[in-house]
């Protein structure tokens, strides 16, 4: 068997693998526990509760949780749950549906017995009032009837005068358990000040996360435009079922990032890629992308394997 291993993205993944590790029994509770735990955190900015808000000042959550193409689930446009990711366990279990959005998964979360909650904090709110301040001419972006972004340009993070790591934090935890079995979630508030009603590759499968027992786990953070042309994740997973190894299938979804868009000097993109006997790498667009990996050998936060820009 194995020797069981968890995984998460960013440096707050440590506080992930923490909060997961003695779930570990199961890798669908542990990657579900590790999320929430992020998205719990007020001061985790992009995750769960105190996550950024949309340009209108609110807040929207994106989640999703997989074991197999045949057990997954999703939610995303959540405005009054602070845990996505459990909604999304309980949208794979109890529906025979994989993804819910908006104001039905929220019906669907309290039909479920979860509470509705306030999930914009102060300090979100703080940091949306100076980021409007900062940028009056968002307010055309706003208006009914106002013309959308057409170009990629326009399509890059409004607020791209922040640096590429401090604003790309998705928690997206990997996990193989001491039976075999590999499980992946990932929860997100999305792009700080995103257009309302936008929704990015985190609670797509196979776009954000993609898992299949036969093949392998990945997960993805960044900009997640950058990921969705691509099903960056599927498309990892599918590499190594052809035979590369975990840091080959990365660095090939980065290089097809790479080739396929416009990038700007802000834009990041990251993928942990984890194997069925748990081989693990992780690539990313630039350097910052972090790692937190725990282990019965090892608990520490890393670096990115391997990265194709400076
Ligand atoms: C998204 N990939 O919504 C996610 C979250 C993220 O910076 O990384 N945001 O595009």
């Amino acid at each position: 068997m194995p020797q069981p291993i968890l995984l998460a993205t960013w440096s707050f993944g440590l506080k992930a693998v923490e909060a997961g590790w003695p779930h570990l029994a199961s890798s669908l509770d542990a990657v579900e526990q590790g999320c929430r735990a992020c998205e719990a955190d007020p001061e985790v900015m992009t995750v769960g509760y105190g996550g950024y808000p949309d340009l209108s000042g609110q807040v929207s959550l994106d989640a999703s949780i997989m074991r197999s193409p045949r057990e997954c689930g999703s939610v995303c446009y959540v405005r009054r749950f602070m845990h996505p990711v459990s909604i999304a366990r309980l949208v794979m279990e109890k529906t025979p549906h994989v993804l819910l959005a908006g104001e039905g998964a929220e019906r669907f979360a309290a039909q479920c017995g979860l509470r509705p909650t306030e999930i914009l904090t102060d300090a979100a709110r703080k940091a949306w009032e100076d980021w409007r301040r900062n940028h009056p001419e968002s307010d055309t972006r706003l208006c009914a009837g106002g013309v959308p972004p057409a170009n990629v340009e326009e399509r890059r993070p409004p607020q791209s005068d922040l640096p590429a790591n401090e604003y790309h934090d998705t928690v997206g935890v990997l996990a193989l358990d001491a039976t075999g079995g590999l499980a992946g979630a990932c929860s997100t508030s999305g792009l700080p000040f995103k257009l309302p009603g936008r929704v990015g590759d985190s609670p797509i499968i196979g776009h954000g996360l993609y898992v299949d027992p036969a093949a392998g786990a990945a997960v993805a953070t960044g900009t997640g435009e950058l990921v969705m042309g691509l099903c960056g994740s599927f498309l990892a997973v599918e590499l190594m079922r052809r035979g590369a190894s975990p840091v080959e299938a990365a660095l090939e979804v980065i290089r097809r990032v790479t080739a396929e868009y416009d990038l700007h000097e802000n834009h990041q993109v990251g993928l942990i890629t984890l194997t069925p006997t748990g081989e693990w790498s992780c690539a990313a667009l630039r350097p910052g992308f972090k790692v937190a990996v725990r282990s019965p050998e090892r608990n520490e936060l890393v670096g990115c394997t391997a990265t194709l820009l400076t």
